[in-house]
């Protein structure tokens, strides 16, 4: 019997979750759509046999829903999560788990209170096959102990009512997620600083740089940028004791003509991390179909979004901020 699933949010990586479950993976039916917009809902919905339900709460009640996927804004997640972990229902969440710390805190005490995991969050890097292969290369000690990390983060563009406050707390998780991901380390502090801002986006810092420490004091340099134009860019690159590894290129094809050479780039993430997604949430349809919750979990969720908080004290006041975690709950052991 297929996964019975209700999808909150139907906006740009909502409407792209809905088609993806409907036409692209299998073992599961969208059953139910909530989104405030109901345009949207309904051009998302056309074709499907789903209820339009009228809030994210009525969703999550609706009994015929065995599990939820949350794609709402960011600052809607952790009452979403925590609304499902009260009635004890599985839970895909779209990153950030939460925009405070607090707020990520309280679902994983919601959570460790069910006695078991319900919550997978997307961090869809880790399922990127260039991430993984990345891992790969570091396991296998190829290019001995990793020892610094370059990274770059790039949108082309952001919308109007974008702040840095968003790049910090809406991007950033996905770095501080990956790079936990990549070394097995947890990241001990963080530094933001401001390089010339781009004359292209007012009221926004952009670039931002952002200097993450792990345990083992690897450095990480995280170039953030929002409004980059050329397209989305997502590079990594690992200096090891022997050696380094960096990711693919990316780029589909490799163009020579008339004298030049070129390669695409992706114009968004989920263009670029399409695959991953669909690897996710396959394996979050598999996992709660066998009873089971695998992947990313509250306790990540927590520790990026408490990496984000670091980073933004640290924008404010330029100083090297040390991120503070709470003791990991056994659940997440
Ligand atoms: C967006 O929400 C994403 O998740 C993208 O992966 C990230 O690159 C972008 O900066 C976020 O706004």
């Amino acid at each position: 019997m297929s996964l019975r699933v209700g999808v909150i949010g139907a906006g740009g990586i909502g409407s792209d979750h809905i088609r993806r479950l409907r036409w692209t993976l299998s073992g599961v039916e969208v059953i139910a759509i909530a989104d405030p917009d109901g345009a949207r809902t309904a051009a998302v919905a056309e074709g499907l046999d789903v209820t339009i339900e009228s809030s994210g709460a009525a969703l999550i009640a609706n009994d015929r829903v065995d599990a939820v996927l949350v794609a709402s804004p960011g600052f809607t997640h952790a009452d979403l999560v925590t609304a499902c972990l009260a009635i004890g229902k599985p839970v895909f969440c779209e990153k950030p788990l939460a925009i405070t710390a607090d707020e990520a805190w309280r679902v994983v005490e919601a959570e460790v209170a069910t006695g078991r995991r319900l919550v997978q969050v997307g961090f869809m890097r880790r399922y990127d096959a260039s991430y993984r292969a990345l891992k790969a290369t570091l396991d296998g000690g190829d290019i001995g102990q990793p020892l610094v990390i370059h990274a770059a983060h790039r949108n082309p563009e952001v919308p109007d009512w974008w702040t840095t406050d968003l790049t910090i707390k809406d991007s950033l998780v996905h770095d501080a997620d990956i790079v936990r991901f990549l070394t097995g380390e947890e990241i001990v502090a963080s530094r933001v600083l401001r390089p010339r801002a781009s004359s292209r986006l007012a009221d926004v810092q952009d670039p931002l740089v952002i200097l993450l420490e792990t345990t083992s004091g690897i450095l990480v340099d995280v170039e953030l940028s929002v409004n980059i134009a050329y397209g989305y860019d997502i590079r990594a690159e690992v200096i090891g004791e022997t050696g380094t590894a960096a990711l693919g290129d990316g780029g589909l094809v490799t163009l020579k003509r008339a004298g030049a050479r070129s390669t695409d780039v992706p114009t968004d993430w989920r263009q670029r991390f399409a695959l991953a997604y669909d690897r996710e949430l396959q394996d979050w349809i598999d996992a709660t179909s066998a009873g089971e919750t695998t992947g990313p979990s509250s306790w990540d969720g927590f520790v990026a979004t408490t990496v984000a908080e670091a980073s933004h004290r640290s924008y404010q006041d330029g100083q090297r901020v040390e991120v503070q975690l709470a003791d990991r709950p056994a659940i997440y052991r």
